[in-house]
Formats: C-alpha cells, structure tokens, sequence
C-alpha cells in the first residue's frame, strides 16, 4: 500500500490548525499509520530540504521549519501521494485553489503550512527520514470495504 509523507510546518500548528487538517485526510479515507510533534533539528531540517540547498529561500526555510513543533505524519491508502499533494494545493498559497489546505489558509509562500511528499520514491526516503521502522503502525481500517470497492 502506498503512503505519503505529511509534516504541518510550525504556522500551521500555532495556528491551530493540526485538528482540521487531520480531519481532511480522515474523510478523504486516508489511513494514518505515523504521527508525533517535534521540535526539528537543524540537521534533520537541511537533510528533508536537501534537493533546495542551493536555492536562495533555503536558510529562511531552514530557520523557519525549526522555529517551533511540526506534526509529522504518515499516511496511507491508494494514490495517496499524489492525493495529498491535491489536498495541500500549489506551493504558494496565495494561488492555491480554494477547498486545498494551502488555498483556505495561507497568503505567504514562506508560510504555506503543510509539506507533503512530491513523488512515491521521496516520499519513501521522507519516511524513513523523519521515522524510525517501530514508530509507524500498520492496521486496517474496518471502514475499508466502505471506502475501496
Ligand atoms: P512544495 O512544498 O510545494 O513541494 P518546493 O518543494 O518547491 O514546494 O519548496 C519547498 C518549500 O520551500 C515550499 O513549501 C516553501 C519554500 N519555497 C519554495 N519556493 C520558494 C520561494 N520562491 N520563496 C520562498 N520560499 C519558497
Ligand atoms: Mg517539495
């Protein structure tokens, strides 16, 4: 089964959002196998932003994904990669579409709330980034036949 690599950047939690973005990919039928708040270290944040060491927004990024509590999350079910990336909307917020997390809640690029994996391979090295192998959980939901024809 496919799964994805979620984090609710430090915005996205002192702005109480946590609740409402959880609940999103519970009703799309998503099932969550990881989850945990922390404080990110510098060395963890530069090594997840890797492929944009040389960009010009990196220190700023840097500094602001370790500026407070991240929720980082894993979340399973068909397509999900994908999905999510649907689910969050396009990087700069103030150009997502309404109904994406992105569009409802932010304006700033540098402020955009909640990263997810872009592609099935990173989302795999993401997971294994931010998890260790016993944190996550795998269980099947009793609402499957509901949701998967
Ligand atoms: P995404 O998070 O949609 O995958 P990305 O991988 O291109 O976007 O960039 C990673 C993060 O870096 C993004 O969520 C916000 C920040 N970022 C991207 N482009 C930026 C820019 N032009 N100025 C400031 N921050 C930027
Ligand atoms: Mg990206």
């Amino acid at each position: 089964m496919e799964r994805t690599f979620i984090a609710i950047k430090p915005d996205g939690v002192q702005r109480n959002l946590v609740g409402d973005i959880i609940s999103r990919f519970e009703k799309k039928g998503f099932t969550l196998v990881g989850l945990k708040l922390l404080n990110v270290s510098r060395e963890l944040a530069e090594q997840h932003y890797d492929v944009h060491k040389e960009k010009p927004f990196f220190k700023g990024l840097v500094e602001f994904i370790t500026s407070g509590p991240v929720v980082a999350m894993v979340w399973e079910g068909d397509g999900v990669v994908a999905s999510a990336r649907k689910i969050i909307g396009v990087t700069n917020p103030l150009t997502a579409e309404p109904g994406t997390i992105r569009g409802d809640f932010g304006i700033s690029i540098g402020r955009n709330i909640i990263h997810g994996s872009d592609a099935v391979e990173t989302a795999q090295r993401e997971i294994s980034l931010w998890f260790k192998e016993e944190e996550l959980a795998s269980w099947k939901s009793s609402l499957t036949p509901w949701i998967y024809e």
